[in-house]
């Protein structure tokens, strides 16, 4: 066990806090092994149905730790192999759990770290975050799904904008061209993070697991194809007892007990 990352049981989900705060959480291998521990932690537990990532202190998270890239004469440091490594089945991960995940987006996001908040389903970020695309400062590529990401999430001029300038984007700006769900206050951007994880923690969890699902496989299909995923997932969802509940709830005028089966 270690303290890199924080995970906080809450009714219904877990929190978890990229904590780093004296280098603004960027990720060392140990911080990944011990977000990666987290995670299991949380599929394990059959009562966590939402998880909320965010990170401690002032920033959410400076992507990779660059003092373990220190010394490069002789010394290079095989980049492929660590997004192999930690950073693709992070993004993975996320794609592939069984809860939804709400990310608060505290402070700066930079790097990696503004890619694995934009890996999550609702990101939230203070008024005061700012998203950086920093990897060209460094001859880098954007990682973490970026390159993919970004174009869906903003077109195709922003993201060769936000990828090629490496310029810091405001969070109202993210707001308003639809790269994250909501900006808050700094002051409340936490109560309204944990109002949401609480809230999806009641919802129907394996049904929204299908709703994520489709909509993934929506970036590559085409119509044909989606209707027809849409037909088996629907299949699917029409099986859980959460289906119907949902409809004995709404015939009897009552709020729904969702199990989150
Ligand atoms: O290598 C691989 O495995 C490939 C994968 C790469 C994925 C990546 O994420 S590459 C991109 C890496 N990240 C960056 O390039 C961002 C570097 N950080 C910054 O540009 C700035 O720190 C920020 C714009 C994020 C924030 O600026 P500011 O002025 O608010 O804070 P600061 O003073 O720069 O940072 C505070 C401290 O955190 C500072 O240390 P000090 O001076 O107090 O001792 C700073 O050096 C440290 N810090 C911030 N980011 C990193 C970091 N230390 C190591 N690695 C960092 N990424």
């Amino acid at each position: 066990p270690t303290d890199l990352v924080l995970s906080e049981r809450r009714e219904g989900y877990r929190v978890l806090t990229l904590n780093r705060p004296d280098r603004l959480n960027a990720f060392t291998g140990a911080m990944h092994e011990a977000l990666r521990a987290a995670l299991d932690d949380a599929v394990a537990d059959e009562t966590c149905r939402a998880l909320l990532l965010t990170g401690a202190g002032r920033g959410f998270c400076a992507g990779q730790d660059l003092s373990e890239r220190r010394g490069g004469e002789g010394r290079a440091v095989d980049l492929s192999q660590t997004l192999d490594q930690y950073y693709n089945p992070l993004i993975r991960r996320l794609r592939d759990l069984p809860m939804p995940v709400v990310c608060a987006v505290n402070g700066v996001a930079a790097g990696a770290g503004a890619n694995l908040a934009l890996a999550c389903d609702i990101v939230l970020a203070a008024r005061s975050a700012t998203f950086l695309q920093a990897f060209a400062r460094l001859g880098l590529v954007p990682d973490a799904g970026g390159t993919w990401v970004l174009p869906r999430l903003v077109g195709r001029a922003r993201a060769r904008g936000l990828a090629l300038l490496a310029e810091p984007l405001a969070a109202e700006t993210a707001e308003a061209w639809g790269m994250i769900w909501r900006v808050h206050d700094d002051a409340v951007l936490m109560d309204e993070a944990h109002r949401l994880a609480a809230r999806l923690a009641t919802q129907p969890t394996a049904g929204l697991r299908l709703i994520r699902d489709a909509l993934d496989a929506s970036e590559t299909n085409d119509l044909d194809r989606q209707l027809d995923l849409e037909r088996d997932l629907q299949g699917r969802a029409g099986r859980t007892p959460d289906y119907r509940e949902g409809v004995a709830a709404f015939l009897e005028k009552r709020p729904p007990r969702f199990t989150g089966g």
